[in-house]
Protein backbone atom coordinates (compact mmCIF):
# COMPACT_ATOMS: atom_id res chain seq x y z
CA UNK A 1 0.00 0.00 0.00
CA UNK A 2 2.80 2.50 0.31
CA UNK A 3 2.47 2.95 -3.69
CA UNK A 4 -0.54 3.83 -5.11
CA UNK A 5 0.56 3.97 -8.17
CA UNK A 6 -2.20 6.43 -10.05
CA UNK A 7 -0.86 8.05 -13.37
CA UNK A 8 -1.79 11.87 -13.85
CA UNK A 9 -4.83 11.52 -16.13
CA UNK A 10 -7.07 14.53 -15.37
CA UNK A 11 -10.67 15.30 -16.63
CA UNK A 12 -10.85 18.83 -16.22
CA UNK A 13 -14.69 20.65 -16.08
CA UNK A 14 -14.15 24.24 -16.68
CA UNK A 15 -13.68 25.28 -13.10
CA UNK A 16 -9.93 23.88 -12.59
CA UNK A 17 -10.44 21.18 -10.57
CA UNK A 18 -8.57 17.71 -11.72
CA UNK A 19 -10.99 14.55 -11.75
CA UNK A 20 -8.40 11.50 -11.63
CA UNK A 21 -11.01 8.84 -12.34
CA UNK A 22 -9.94 5.03 -11.12
CA UNK A 23 -6.35 6.28 -9.60
CA UNK A 24 -6.37 3.81 -6.98
CA UNK A 25 -7.09 0.05 -7.67
CA UNK A 26 -9.14 -2.58 -5.81
CA UNK A 27 -6.79 -3.67 -3.89
CA UNK A 28 -4.96 -0.27 -3.45
CA UNK A 29 -9.18 0.71 -2.03
CA UNK A 30 -9.48 -2.69 0.55
CA UNK A 31 -5.94 -1.73 1.86
CA UNK A 32 -6.84 1.81 2.28
CA UNK A 33 -10.42 0.72 4.16
CA UNK A 34 -8.75 -1.50 6.55
CA UNK A 35 -6.50 1.42 7.14
CA UNK A 36 -9.42 4.18 8.01
CA UNK A 37 -10.86 1.50 10.25
CA UNK A 38 -8.12 0.83 12.36
CA UNK A 39 -8.19 4.96 12.47
CA UNK A 40 -12.22 4.85 13.35
CA UNK A 41 -10.97 2.06 16.41
CA UNK A 42 -8.80 5.10 17.80
CA UNK A 43 -10.42 7.91 16.65
CA UNK A 44 -14.19 6.92 17.11
CA UNK A 45 -16.18 8.22 14.19
CA UNK A 46 -18.62 11.03 15.64
CA UNK A 47 -21.76 12.91 14.79
CA UNK A 48 -20.76 16.80 13.44
CA UNK A 49 -22.88 19.65 14.84
CA UNK A 50 -23.52 22.84 13.12
CA UNK A 51 -21.98 25.99 14.69
CA UNK A 52 -25.05 27.52 16.66
CA UNK A 53 -28.05 25.67 16.14
CA UNK A 54 -26.37 22.36 16.84
CA UNK A 55 -28.36 20.50 14.01
CA UNK A 56 -26.61 17.37 13.68
CA UNK A 57 -25.17 16.51 10.47
CA UNK A 58 -26.15 13.61 8.30
CA UNK A 59 -22.80 12.04 7.83
CA UNK A 60 -20.44 10.77 10.64
CA UNK A 61 -16.50 11.70 10.51
CA UNK A 62 -13.53 11.90 12.21
CA UNK A 63 -9.81 12.52 11.31
CA UNK A 64 -6.02 11.03 11.60
CA UNK A 65 -3.30 14.32 11.16
CA UNK A 66 -1.55 16.44 13.45
CA UNK A 67 -5.02 18.48 12.79
CA UNK A 68 -8.37 17.26 12.56
CA UNK A 69 -11.50 19.40 11.63
CA UNK A 70 -14.32 19.19 13.70
CA UNK A 71 -17.05 21.28 13.90
CA UNK A 72 -19.76 22.09 17.11
CA UNK A 73 -22.90 24.25 18.31
CA UNK A 74 -20.47 26.43 21.14
CA UNK A 75 -17.07 26.23 19.03
CA UNK A 76 -18.26 26.26 15.39
CA UNK A 77 -15.90 24.68 12.87
CA UNK A 78 -11.68 24.47 13.43
CA UNK A 79 -8.95 22.64 13.62
CA UNK A 80 -8.09 21.15 16.77
CA UNK A 81 -5.09 18.68 17.49
CA UNK A 82 -7.29 16.12 19.39
CA UNK A 83 -10.44 14.07 18.87
CA UNK A 84 -13.91 16.73 20.36
CA UNK A 85 -15.56 13.86 22.19
CA UNK A 86 -12.23 11.38 23.78
CA UNK A 87 -9.45 14.09 23.86
CA UNK A 88 -6.61 12.01 22.71
CA UNK A 89 -4.66 13.07 19.52
CA UNK A 90 -5.68 12.04 16.15
CA UNK A 91 -3.47 9.02 14.60
CA UNK A 92 -1.38 9.62 11.99
CA UNK A 93 -2.27 9.87 8.52
CA UNK A 94 -1.55 6.83 6.55
CA UNK A 95 2.09 6.91 4.61
CA UNK A 96 0.09 5.41 1.33
CA UNK A 97 -1.61 8.68 1.44
CA UNK A 98 1.11 10.80 2.31
CA UNK A 99 2.70 9.21 -0.80
CA UNK A 100 -0.03 9.79 -2.92
CA UNK A 101 -0.49 13.81 -1.55
CA UNK A 102 3.24 13.55 -3.33
CA UNK A 103 2.61 12.14 -5.93
CA UNK A 104 -0.69 13.93 -7.26
CA UNK A 105 0.54 17.62 -5.94
CA UNK A 106 3.31 19.75 -6.56
CA UNK A 107 2.99 21.11 -2.94
CA UNK A 108 6.22 20.70 -1.05
CA UNK A 109 4.82 20.34 2.67
CA UNK A 110 2.95 17.51 3.68
CA UNK A 111 -0.80 17.21 4.22
CA UNK A 112 -1.68 18.38 8.34
CA UNK A 113 -5.20 16.86 8.31
CA UNK A 114 -7.26 13.85 6.98
CA UNK A 115 -10.79 14.33 7.16
CA UNK A 116 -12.53 11.50 6.62
CA UNK A 117 -16.46 11.37 6.57
CA UNK A 118 -18.66 8.44 6.79
CA UNK A 119 -22.06 8.70 4.40
CA UNK A 120 -24.86 6.78 4.61
CA UNK A 121 -27.05 6.17 1.72
CA UNK A 122 -29.56 9.19 3.02
CA UNK A 123 -26.60 11.40 3.96
CA UNK A 124 -25.17 14.41 1.73
CA UNK A 125 -23.52 17.31 1.95
CA UNK A 126 -24.73 21.11 0.99
CA UNK A 127 -22.41 23.49 -0.98
CA UNK A 128 -19.80 24.62 1.11
CA UNK A 129 -16.34 26.27 0.74
CA UNK A 130 -13.37 24.87 2.42
CA UNK A 131 -12.05 28.17 4.32
CA UNK A 132 -11.23 26.99 7.55
CA UNK A 133 -7.53 26.26 6.72
CA UNK A 134 -5.09 29.44 7.39
CA UNK A 135 -3.57 28.83 4.05
CA UNK A 136 -5.20 28.03 0.31
CA UNK A 137 -2.09 27.74 -2.06
CA UNK A 138 -2.23 24.07 -1.02
CA UNK A 139 -4.51 21.79 -2.91
CA UNK A 140 -7.53 20.02 -0.98
CA UNK A 141 -7.14 16.29 -2.85
CA UNK A 142 -10.05 13.98 -1.60
CA UNK A 143 -10.47 10.68 -2.12
CA UNK A 144 -13.93 8.24 -2.73
CA UNK A 145 -14.55 4.61 -1.58
CA UNK A 146 -17.19 2.59 -1.39
CA UNK A 147 -20.92 3.89 -3.36
CA UNK A 148 -20.83 6.36 -6.04
CA UNK A 149 -21.75 9.71 -5.04
CA UNK A 150 -23.48 13.10 -7.31
CA UNK A 151 -21.14 15.78 -6.59
CA UNK A 152 -21.50 19.41 -7.10
CA UNK A 153 -19.05 21.85 -7.74
CA UNK A 154 -19.69 25.46 -9.06
CA UNK A 155 -16.97 28.59 -8.11
CA UNK A 156 -16.15 30.99 -6.04
CA UNK A 157 -19.27 32.42 -5.39
CA UNK A 158 -22.53 30.52 -3.84
CA UNK A 159 -24.39 31.74 -6.99
CA UNK A 160 -22.07 30.63 -8.99
CA UNK A 161 -23.24 28.30 -12.15
CA UNK A 162 -22.11 24.14 -11.04
CA UNK A 163 -21.69 21.31 -12.63
CA UNK A 164 -22.24 17.58 -11.34
CA UNK A 165 -20.64 14.26 -11.73
CA UNK A 166 -20.60 11.10 -10.27
CA UNK A 167 -17.65 10.29 -7.89
CA UNK A 168 -16.60 6.34 -8.45
CA UNK A 169 -14.74 3.79 -5.54
CA UNK A 170 -11.32 4.91 -6.18
CA UNK A 171 -11.78 8.34 -8.05
CA UNK A 172 -9.34 11.13 -6.66
CA UNK A 173 -10.43 14.62 -7.02
CA UNK A 174 -8.26 17.83 -6.41
CA UNK A 175 -9.52 21.38 -5.80
CA UNK A 176 -6.32 23.06 -6.89
CA UNK A 177 -5.55 26.57 -8.11
CA UNK A 178 -9.07 28.42 -8.66
CA UNK A 179 -11.11 25.45 -7.82
CA UNK A 180 -9.49 25.35 -4.12
CA UNK A 181 -12.42 27.84 -3.11
CA UNK A 182 -15.21 26.48 -5.07
CA UNK A 183 -18.50 25.67 -3.52
CA UNK A 184 -18.70 22.21 -3.92
CA UNK A 185 -20.50 19.43 -2.41
CA UNK A 186 -22.17 15.73 -2.30
CA UNK A 187 -26.26 15.56 -3.30
CA UNK A 188 -26.86 12.13 -3.42
CA UNK A 189 -25.50 8.69 -2.79
CA UNK A 190 -26.34 5.57 -5.30
CA UNK A 191 -26.52 2.37 -2.65
CA UNK A 192 -25.59 -1.06 -3.98
CA UNK A 193 -23.21 0.84 -6.29
CA UNK A 194 -19.99 -0.64 -4.62
CA UNK A 195 -19.23 -3.56 -3.05
CA UNK A 196 -15.74 -2.38 -1.20
CA UNK A 197 -17.50 -1.83 2.02
CA UNK A 198 -19.47 -4.14 4.44
CA UNK A 199 -22.48 -1.55 3.95
CA UNK A 200 -24.17 0.33 1.64
CA UNK A 201 -21.98 3.82 2.63
CA UNK A 202 -19.57 6.01 0.74
CA UNK A 203 -15.93 7.16 2.82
CA UNK A 204 -14.68 10.04 1.99
CA UNK A 205 -10.93 11.49 2.42
CA UNK A 206 -9.75 14.70 2.61
CA UNK A 207 -5.96 15.73 2.74
CA UNK A 208 -5.31 19.53 3.64
CA UNK A 209 -3.00 21.51 4.64
CA UNK A 210 -3.87 24.18 7.54
CA UNK A 211 -1.41 26.30 8.23
CA UNK A 212 1.91 27.76 6.37
O1 LIG B 1 -17.43 13.87 0.14
C1 LIG B 1 -16.91 14.60 -0.70
O2 LIG B 1 -16.62 14.22 -1.84
C2 LIG B 1 -16.66 16.05 -0.37
C3 LIG B 1 -16.38 16.28 1.09
C4 LIG B 1 -16.25 17.71 1.43
O3 LIG B 1 -16.58 18.56 0.64
C5 LIG B 1 -15.75 18.14 2.73
O4 LIG B 1 -15.53 17.31 3.63
O5 LIG B 1 -15.55 19.36 2.91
Amino acid sequence: MQGIVCAKLNKNHGISEKWVPQCLSIDEQSALVDEIRQIATQAPLFVPKMPNTGKPMSIRMTNCGPLGWVTTKEDGYRYQETHPETGTPWPKIPQSLLNLWDKLTDYPKPPQACLVNFYEASAKMGLHQDKDEEVFDAPALSISLGDTCLFRIGGENRKDPTKSFKLQSGDVMLLTGKSRMAFHGVDKIYPGTSTLLKQDGRINLTLRRVTD
